[in-house]
C-alpha cells in the first residue's frame, strides 16, 4: 500500500515512541544498546495498525528529516539515534565539543532554569544543537520559545562529558546557570 505524507509522519512518530520509550506497547524488546529486530518491529507495527513494508520502513530511516533512526550494516536491526527515555547503554563516543551550543526551550521553564541549570528530566541526557534556528523549533514544541547560549568548550575544559549523537544532536548531563545567558 502507498503511504501519504500524513501517514508517514503518523507511523515515524509511533516508530520513535517504540525505539525510545516503550517498545513493550507492540510487544518486543530492544538489546541494552537500543536495537530492536526489524522483522519483530514491522510484524509489532502491523499488529498495531501501521502496517509497513520493509522498503517503507527504508524510506522513513532515509528521509526523516532528522534522521531519527539507523539500521544495522544488513538492516535486520534498527535503532533511534537519540531521545531514549529506557534505561540503555547507547554506546556513545565521547567527543569535544564546538565552543559555542545552544538549548531551545519555552519561556514557562526559564523561572526553574535559571534556578536548576538545565536537568535532563526523563531523557538520558539535555539536548543541545549546534545552531540558533534547531534551538528555536525544538523551544517552540514546547510554547514560547528562548534560546539559550551554552559555553561548552568551556564546560568541557571544566571537565564535563559531551557526546554527538549520529544524527548530531549534542548531548551532555546537565547544564549550570553559570554555563549560559539567554539570547535576546
Ligand atoms: C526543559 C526532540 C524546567 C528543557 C528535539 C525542555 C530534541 C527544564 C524540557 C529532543 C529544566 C524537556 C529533546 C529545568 C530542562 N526546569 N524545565 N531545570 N531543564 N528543562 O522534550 O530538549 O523531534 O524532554 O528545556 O529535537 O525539548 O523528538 O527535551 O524544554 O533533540 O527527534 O524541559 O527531542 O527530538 O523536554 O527535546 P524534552 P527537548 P525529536
Amino acid at each position: 500500500m502507498r503511504m501519504n505524507e500524513k501517514q508517514k509522519i503518523r507511523t515515524s512518530k509511533f516508530i520513535s515512541l517504540i525505539l525510545r520509550h516503550n517498545p513493550q506497547k507492540i510487544g518486543i524488546d530492544l538489546d541494552q544498546s537500543g536495537w530492536a529486530c526489524v522483522d519483530k518491529l514491522l510484524a509489532g507495527l502491523a499488529h498495531k495498525g501501521h502496517s509497513i513494508s520493509f522498503e517503507q520502513l527504508e524510506n522513513i530511516v532515509l528521509m526523516n528529516d532528522k534522521k531519527r533512526y539507523r539500521f544495522n550494516e544488513d538492516k535486520t536491526q534498527i535503532c533511534a539515534n537519540q531521545g531514549h527515555s529506557l534505561k540503555l547503554d547507547l554506546e556513545l563516543d565521547e567527543m569535544e565539543p564546538p565552543e559555542i551550543l545552544y538549548h531551545g526551550t519555552a519561556s514557562r521553564f526559564m523561572k526553574s532554569i535559571q534556578h536548576q541549570g538545565l536537568i535532563k528530566g526523563s531523557r538520558h541526557h539535555v539536548h543541545l544543537s549546534k545552531d540558533q534556528e534547531t534551538a528555536r523549533s525544538v523551544g517552540s514544541r514546547h510554547g514560547f520559545p528562548i534560546i539559550l547560549t551554552i559555553s561548552a568548550g568551556e564546560m568541557h575544559q571544566a571537565g564535563h562529558t559531551f557526546y554527538c549523537s549520529e544524527n548530531g544532536v549534542w548531548l551532555v548531563d546537565s547544564v549550570a546557570t553559570k554555563y549560559f545567558h539567554s539570547t535576546p
